[in-house]
């Protein structure tokens, strides 16, 4: 460690966004002085946004908790470590003990996916607690997607993003990037590659009910009315058959399979068949089919308002098939696969072929939906808690599903009907509220960091490593500690977080040494772990992956391959070149094809052709994202809070005149399920019949400790998105496209 007043330069990987921006830190005794774009991260290159430059304020925030809290007497009070462990196996061992392990739930949240120490364990201790009762943010978000990519690739990993930096067309679906930065696609400075597309001559059509900044930024904007793009999407395939021009191409017409039955079942979606129920004129739909087929190469992305609604994945599905069907799928400029450092599913096992995606092994209690990626949907949680016999204890790690998931009002209620709660989280907020015991990580400048996840949908393959910042607090556990011994405690085992690790770490050495697709396959397993000495916990794992990943060293079969010690010697990152063809040889289905037809999918094309003729509700609710937030937790640093309030109704001045309220205005807004009165802002960027609230906000609740976001409360969407309403297949949670009603408030 520097001495007192020495500043240091240290490079890190934002955890904050899929963007994964590289920054430049400039920190003093345990203080960060400047955060800055990294200019020379490999990715990045110097890009950064509002949220990147505040992990120091998130960091040294005071609400941020630094030691556990236990409820007592109503009241959350700060223990020591120890204390709390005690609470927690008497708590939640005896919950187990009383009600089963059935009834013992568990939901982890959208930061898991940022966060190595989850990624890395989530698997062990959650596989531990031996319950079925998983929930993740996953279902209010891009499940539909995986489960589109399982049943046409196999696996549920196999997610084509666009290949922004090559591609002469882009037809953006439901997604916002200007705000977002970016989702199932990583690509950080967003803008500045979509710019760089209309820069070299190339178009972007963005399709969504409202005229986002990225509306704005593209050639063109296609208002849709919301929950409508599956139709959209599969008259624009319907346009291409009927025309002669759905092809996959050279490259993959050998392996793919489908295409007459495709061809049949998407018979029923004629452009002028859903022009009036998708708000999209029949003219524009065979223009964007032309356009399409004819670009040198064009990529489709579709995003949050393909997958959040009641037709998931079948948008998800079409936007895949739209790919294939124009030859853009898997070639450059298209929609291509990454190919990660650490491998995958995708790179393991026999090549092009597999079992297949299986869902269903188990179903919910009240509704019977089945489980999918191991997981029930979020929106059936308040249901499996509140029958008898139902949930009676509750792990959460890095989650909020009262502001995040549908109807927070019955979820919040049923959880302070809980036995027993605990929540791995730094902060005492809407949900962890409920919790008898909050078990604070370390913060996000106090652990290491890698992008397991999102180098799986970069539109680059990088690769990059950041060491801790600051040293933990003494005492304060890593989160992978804390995960492990929540584990042990509910599953009885009588080991150490370490010992426990040293057991997984052997048990993934000892597979891969009997993997014949493994560089290490048929190597004594006591070697490789002796290789990877002195490593522990994540970084010992992580270096397993990448030297047996697709660019590792194999533990010396592929000499100068990566390493986890060629990455700390890289602090701007490793570049690994543009995406490369992985077809057939990264396929996991049991036929070795690209399945254009699921059975389950073309089962369900009835429901979409209803939609047709379904009566279309005079007002109806989409979600937005604002550049300074990231959905419910950034509302504490006052830097990104002020200013103009963010939290509004967005509605169109049609609208706005036909409801009687005008800007500025507070309005009563109502679903079948609750009511928000929210601050009106009226604008033409939204189309009319469509009014827009993000999620997240909400915040002045009894017993959070948010000080700054309690100032700048806003209010909770969720209380407005309706649990009955999911997608049949994925279960995912329908959070736009809720019928709502506007009255002045008061
Ligand atoms: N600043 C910021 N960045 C974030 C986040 C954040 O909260 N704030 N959250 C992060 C997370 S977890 C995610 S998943 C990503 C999400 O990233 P994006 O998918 O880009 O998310 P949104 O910005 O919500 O954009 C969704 C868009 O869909 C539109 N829409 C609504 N309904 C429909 C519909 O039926 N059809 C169509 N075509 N469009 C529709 C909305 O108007 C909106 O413009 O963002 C990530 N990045
Ligand atoms: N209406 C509507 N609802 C939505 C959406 C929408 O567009 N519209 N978007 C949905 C999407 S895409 C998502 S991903 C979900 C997000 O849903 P959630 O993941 O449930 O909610 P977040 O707001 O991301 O809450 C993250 C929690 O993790 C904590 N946290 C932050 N960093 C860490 C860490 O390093 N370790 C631990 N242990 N905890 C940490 C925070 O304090 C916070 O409590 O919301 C969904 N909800
Ligand atoms: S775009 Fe995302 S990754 Fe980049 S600085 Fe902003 S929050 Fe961090
Ligand atoms: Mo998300």
């Amino acid at each position: 460690m520097s001495g007192v007043g020495e500043a240091r330069t240290v490079y890190r990987t934002c955890p904050l966004c899929e963007a994964t921006c590289g920054l430049e830190l400039t920190v003093r005794d345990g203080e960060v002085l400047r955060i800055r774009g990294d200019r020379d991260d490999v990715f990045s290159r110097g890009f950064i946004c509002p949220k990147g430059s505040v992990l120091g304020q998130l960091h040294a925030d005071p609400d941020r908790l630094r030691a556990p809290l236990v409820r007592r007497y109503g009241r959350q009070e700060e223990v020591s470590w120890d204390e709390a462990w005690r609470v927690v196996a008497e708590g939640l061992g005896g919950a187990v003990a009383r009600h089963g392990r059935e009834r013992l739930a568990v939901y982890l949240g959208n930061p898991n996916a940022h966060n190595l120490s989850p990624l890395l364990y989530n698997r062990t201790w959650v596989r531990a607690l031996r319950t079925r009762q998983r929930y993740s943010a996953s279902s209010v978000d891009q499940l539909p997607k995986q489960l589109a990519s399982g049943w046409m690739f196999g696996s549920p990993t196999a997610v084509a993003v666009p290949d922004l930096d090559r591609t002469d067309y882009l037809l953006i679906l439901g997604a916002n990037p200007m705000a977002s930065n970016g989702s199932l696609c990583t690509a950080p400075d967003f803008p500045g590659r979509l710019r760089a597309i209309r820069g070299r001559g190339g178009r972007v059509v963005v399709v969504d009910p409202a005229r986002t900044r990225t509306a704005d930024e593209a050639d063109e904007w296609v208002a849709i009315r919301p929950g409508t793009d599956a139709l959209l999407l599969a008259a624009i395939v319907r346009e291409l058959v009927v025309t002669g021009r759905a092809d996959p191409g050279d490259h993959l017409r050998a392996h793919v399979s489908g295409m007459d039955d495709l061809a049949v079942a998407l018979a029923p979606f004629g452009a002028d068949t859903v022009s009036a129920a998708t708000g999209v004129s029949a003219a524009t739909i065979r223009r964007l089919a032309v356009e399409l087929a004819e670009a040198p190469s064009a990529a489709v992305y579709g995003r949050m308002g393909t997958t959040t609604v009641a037709f998931g994945t079948t948008a998800s599905w079409l936007v895949d098939v739209l790919n294939v069907v124009t030859g853009n799928l898997d070639r450059a400029g298209g929609a291509m696969f990454p190919l990660p450092a650490t491998g995958g599913p995708t790179t393991r096992g026999e090549s092009g072929r597999g079992e297949g995606f299986r869902t269903g092994r188990s179903r919910s209690v009240v509704r019977g939906f089945p489980e999918i990626l191991g997981e029930y949907p979020a929106a059936l949680m308040a249901e499996e808690i509140e029958h008898d016999g139902g949930v009676r204890a509750l792990v959460t790690v890095a989650g909020n599903p009262v502001l995040s998931t549908p109807n927070g009002a019955r979820l919040s209620a049923a959880f302070g009907r809980l036995d027993f709660m605990v929540s791995v989280d730094p902060y005492l907020n809407e949900t962890t509220r409920h919790a008898d015991v909050i078990l604070p990580p370390p913060s996000h400048l106090e652990r290491s960091h890698y992008d397991l996840v999102f180098t799986g949908f970069s539109v680059r393959n990088t690769a990059n490593y950041s060491p801790p910042v600051f040293e933990r607090a003494e005492g304060q556990p890593d989160e992978w500690e804390i995960l492990l011994r929540i584990g042990a405690i509910v599953g009885g085992i009588d080991m150490e977080p370490s010992a426990i690790d040293d057991a997984v770490l052997r048990g993934a050495v000892e597979s891969m040494c009997g993997d014949a697709s493994s560089p290490v396959h048929g190597r004594d397993p006591g070697e490789i772990v002796s290789a990877l000495e002195p490593r522990r916990g994540p970084e010992r794992m992580l270096d397993l992956l990448l030297r047996t990943g697709p660019y590792g060293d194999g533990f010396g079969a592929s000499p100068g391959g990566l390493t986890l010690a060629a990455l700390e010697a890289a602090p701007h990152g490793v570049d690994l070149g543009p995406l490369q063809p992985r077809m057939p040889g990264m396929l996991r289905t049991q036929s070795g094809t690209i399945e254009l037809a699921p059975q389950q999918l073309l089962a369900d094309l009835p429901r979409l052709r209803a939609l047709v003729d379904a009566p279309v509700p005079p007002l109806v609710l989409v979600g937005r994202r604002h550049l300074r937030s990231n959905n419910s937790w950034m509302h504490n640093v006052a830097s990104l809070v002020r200013g103009r309030p963010r939290c509004t109704l967005q509605v169109h001045p049609d609208d706005a005149a036909s409801c009687g309220v005008r800007d500025g205005d507070s309005a009563r807004v109502a679903s079948r399920v609750g009511e928000v009165v929210a601050r009106v802002e009226v604008t033409d960027a939204v189309s009319r019949g469509v009014v827009s609230l993000p999620h997240g906000w909400g915040h002045d609740v009894d017993g959070v400790r948010l000080g700054v976001a309690r100032e700048f409360a806003g209010v909770n969407s969720n209380l407005l998105t309706d649990e009955e309403q999911m997608d049949p297949l994925s279960g995912n949670a329908v959070l736009n496209g809720i019928p709502v009603t506007v009255a002045p408030a008061g």
